[in-house]
């Protein structure tokens, strides 16, 4: 059984909100888009290779679940909340997603474990501390493809704010040392003024304009958070559209590039 915290050949996936819910109608998961990501998860090398351990880590976006319920309580990455009710709120719609993720997921055959960052991850000042690594590297040591999803977590003097899945991705990336790291989100990459994708973006002001903001509610930032995020990363990362899953699990380059070039 190979060593829990190695990171040889483990990939993070990140399945966006937006693409596995119907990001305008509360509480609604995107059937098709969720199966069409299941499956090709579930074809994929990551699932298929030959060793013990689960070379695969899942993390989900919160799509008309959490930022609904989120944008309703007035809780963001940065504005937090004392409220209790909200926290219940917030976290219970994305517990329930992450439950449909995960069922669909082992009706495909994958063995995914669901992990909640609520009751694991905390945040003080603007970094997310104790993240569950040893948990995740736990479960992926036996076999299991654990599936974390953004949530509320408590946050130093301000109660609980959201943690995106795109920090939970870029966390365990840069502990576990994944080799490689993808972003599933709505478009088939970083989009241009023109409406191309752009091939590799090593720096936040040059795409800066073409960034705009999330259409629909979007606590935790848009494209332009999520190139933020891993402009920042230790390693390089992918953002790709929905049809190109399977061919970045397969080893493919697919979308966009993202390479802030910060290094270990
Ligand atoms: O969709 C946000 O996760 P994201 C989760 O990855 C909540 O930004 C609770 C709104």
């Amino acid at each position: 059984m190979a060593d829990t915290g190695g990171g040889d050949n483990l990939t993070i996936l990140k399945l966006g909100g937006s693409v596995i819910t119907d990001k305008d109608t509360p509480e609604t998961v995107d059937d098709d888009a969720l199966a069409a990501a299941v499956a090709a998860i579930a074809e994929s090398p990551a699932i298929d290779d030959e060793s013990d351990e689960a070379n695969l880590i899942i993390v989900h976006g919160g799509g008309s679940f959490g930022h609904v319920h989120a944008s309703d309580h007035g809780v963001s990455t940065t504005e937090g909340t004392h409220d209790p009710a909200a926290v219940t709120a917030i976290h219970g719609a994305m517990k329930r997603l992450n439950s449909v993720v995960v069922d669909r997921l082992q009706a495909a055959g994958v063995a995914a474990v669901p992990v909640h960052p609520l009751s694991a991850v905390a945040r003080d000042g603007e970094a997310a501390v104790s993240l569950p690594t040893a948990a995740v590297g736990s479960l992926r040591a036996e076999g299991f493809v654990p599936v974390l999803h953004g949530d509320v977590i408590a946050h130093a003097g301000q109660g609980v704010t959201v943690i995106s899945g795109d920090e939970l991705v870029t966390g365990l990336a840069d502990r576990l040392g994944a080799a490689r790291v993808g972003l599933c989100s709505t478009v088939p990459g970083v989009l241009d003024g023109e409406g191309d994708v752009i091939e590799s973006i090593t720096d936040f002001e040059s795409v800066a304009a073409a960034l705009g903001d999330s259409e629909s509610t979007d606590v935790s930032g848009g494209m332009a958070g999520k190139v933020e995020e891993l402009l920042a990363l230790a390693r390089p990362a992918r953002i790709f559209g929905p049809d190109a899953v399977g061919a970045f699990l397969a080893g493919d380059a697919p979308g966009t590039l993202i390479d802030g070039g910060s290094r270990d």
